[in-house]
């Protein structure tokens, strides 16, 4: 194909060849009649799928799974303020998430513009916030070189969400297109001056940790990240929600900061004296509500974003690099790391006792769970998780011990877990699919189930029933012990309901129900939800509510 050419055609055909210069062939939609030309110029599009979803939100979480996933941009298409307003959890997600997505949104005629028009909503204003670049076409021509500035600022520097608002005039209009070639973003890496700086540092550190984050799964600097670690032999912890960035079973693992972090990983992070963040934006959660990174630590912080060095901490050393060229250069440094060994042995051994994961009879069905699927799934099974107490035992015990595994919302969004695992699926056809989900999130998007029969993408769903949002009922003991309001949900039989929707349900609440549900599950090719009855008594990982009560009243 050429890489740049002009041609003749409409404003709703040159969206259609940017989406194909850029190699993307799934995109996401609820169909709005105010941007009816795109769809036609799809029709005539047979190497692009277009998936129909039940709601703009479900269409949005897809999108950013696949992307998260496939490592392209996740393309959604939806009509005026109502889909805009609908979609919005997505695009604050992958805002959040650091995920490459372009959301194409119908807007009203540019002459009704300013007027309230039907379903106006000024999108560029709208997505100020919580877009990386919110953008109206308003003249035909200009569309290759506005959507193709839309893909390339989705996907570099820290990569995000771009909103393009389409008025119904500018999309059937035929005008002459220029495309422009369509190229990888810059990788810029470390001055030598910088990496005398780091070499100074780790030079001194007595017990050095890397604080990995998305950015390095985004730049496909696993591997990268694995040589360097062990090079130097300094522990590895991962940052909130991207557990699969380095191999859990690997012996330089130091666990993963999370909510409700275990005690021994916050004691690596007190005792390490230099941390290396790489590729991470030490979110709150990561940091632990910005509470671990103390003064007596030095801070060696990469990124590929300008704006995310010192936004949290001044680092000692602030270098904007892309992953794979910042860890592959600081591998090549020579230091000697013999005086390490025994700290990245301690810190490894200490994360292991805070995962171990041995049956005992009266075991909630939660942690039999656990034990189920890491022996019967493969490794390179992709599991997507949604918001909520339930995935408090999938962070404990779960061990992601290859890249491209896991798929959550660092925004902590409920009901993300099942539409991002459609979108999982459809990047990575071949893989085993699971989501995980808790009976409040999973109904959020639940209609989704039914773009999976529609649409044919086999996924898994455990969706761990306690008839509550059960995360909020543990903070409300927590603060107003045994005042419950607002928590209680009714009674939804899942597996019923999946049935409905033509995919296969299954309701179980022992261990071994599980078991052979999961079995006959994993030999499945048609979505299958299986519905755990879980007891509502045992709120969290460590707790149940009476202990709560005791503790707080
Ligand atoms: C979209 C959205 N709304 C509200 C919240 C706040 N919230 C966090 S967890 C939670 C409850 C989750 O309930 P459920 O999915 O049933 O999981 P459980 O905690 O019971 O395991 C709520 C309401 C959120 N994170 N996202
Ligand atoms: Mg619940």
């Amino acid at each position: 194909m050429n890489s740049s050419s002009t041609k003749t055609m409409t404003g709703a055909q040159a969206i259609v060849e940017c989406i194909k210069r850029e190699n993307i062939n799934k995109v996401f939609c609820v169909p709005g009649e105010s941007y009816l030309p795109v769809l036609d110029a799809l029709y005539d599009e047979t190497s692009i799928d277009v998936i129909t979803t039940r709601h703009e939100g479900g269409a949005a979480f897809m999108a950013e799974g696949y992307a998260k996933a496939s490592l392209k941009p996740g393309i959604v298409l939806a009509t005026r303020g109502v889909g805009a307003t609908n979609l919005s959890i997505g695009v604050h997600t992958a805002y959040q998430d650091s995920t490459p997505m372009v959301v194409f949104l119908g807007q009203v005629h540019s002459k009704f513009r300013g007027r309230e028009g039907f379903q106006e909503v000024d999108l560029e204003d709208y997505f100020h916030s919580i877009a990386k670049w919110a953008v109206e076409v308003r003249d035909t021509e200009r569309m290759p070189e506005i959507v193709q500035r839309a893909f390339r600022t989705a996907r570099s520097g820290r990569p995000g969400p771009v909103i393009v608002s389409l008025p119904e005039d500018v999309l059937p209009v035929e005008s002459e297109m220029s495309f422009g070639p369509v190229s990888p973003p810059p990788k810029p890496a470390p001055s030598g001056a910088e990496l005398n700086q780091i070499k100074k540092i780790l030079t001194n550190a007595k017990r050095p940790l890397i604080i990995a984050g998305g950015g390095v799964k985004a730049a496909q600097a696993e591997q990268e990240l694995i040589d360097l670690a062990e090079k130097h032999r300094i522990p590895v912890m991962a940052s909130f929600r991207r557990q699969d960035v380095f191999p859990n079973n690997h012996e330089l693992y130091a666990g993963h900061l999370g909510l409700g972090t275990h005690e021994n990983i916050i004691e690596t992070m007190k005792q390490a004296d230099v941390i290396l963040a790489l590729a991470t934006r030490l979110s709150e959660v990561t940091t632990q509500d910005y509470s671990i990174i103390t003064q007596d630590k030095k801070l060696i912080h990469l990124d590929i974003d300008y704006d995310t060095i010192g936004k949290v901490y001044m680092p000692d050393v602030g270098i904007v690099a892309d992953a794979r060229e910042g860890i592959s250069a600081m591998t090549k440094l020579d230091i000697d790391s013999a005086p390490w060994k025994l700290w990245s042995e301690t810190r490894h051994e200490a994360y292991l006792q805070t995962c171990k994961l041995e049956l005992q009879k009266n075991d909630v069905i939660n942690k039999k769970v656990m034990a189920t699927l890491l022996e019967k799934l493969p490794e390179d099974t992709l599991l997507t998780n949604d918001a909520g107490n339930f995935a408090g035992w999938l962070h404990s015990f779960y061990s992601f011990n290859q890249k491209h595994t896991y798929v959550g919302p660092t925004s902590g969004a409920m009901g993300y877990g099942m539409p991002a695992a459609l979108g999982a699926k459809l990047a990575f056809p071949n893989k085993t699919i699971v989501a995980l989900a808790g009976d409040g999130g999973f109904m959020m998007t639940v209609q989704e189930l039914e773009t999976a029969v529609r649409h044919d993408i086999p996924i898994i769903v455990l969706v761990f029933n306690n008839n509550m949002y059960g995360t909020i009922r543990m903070h409300q003991e927590m603060h107003y012990p045994k005042k419950v309001m607002a928590t209680d949900l009714g009674h939804v039989n899942f597996a019923e309901l999946a049935k409905s929707v033509g995919a296969l349900g299954i309701q179980v609440d022992t261990g071994e129900q599980f078991d052979s549900a999961f079995e006959k599950a994993l030999n499945e090719q048609q979505p299958v939800v299986i519905e755990i009855i879980t007891d509502k008594e045992q709120i969290s990982v460590t707790s149940t509510i009476d202990q709560l009560r005791e503790k707080h009243s």
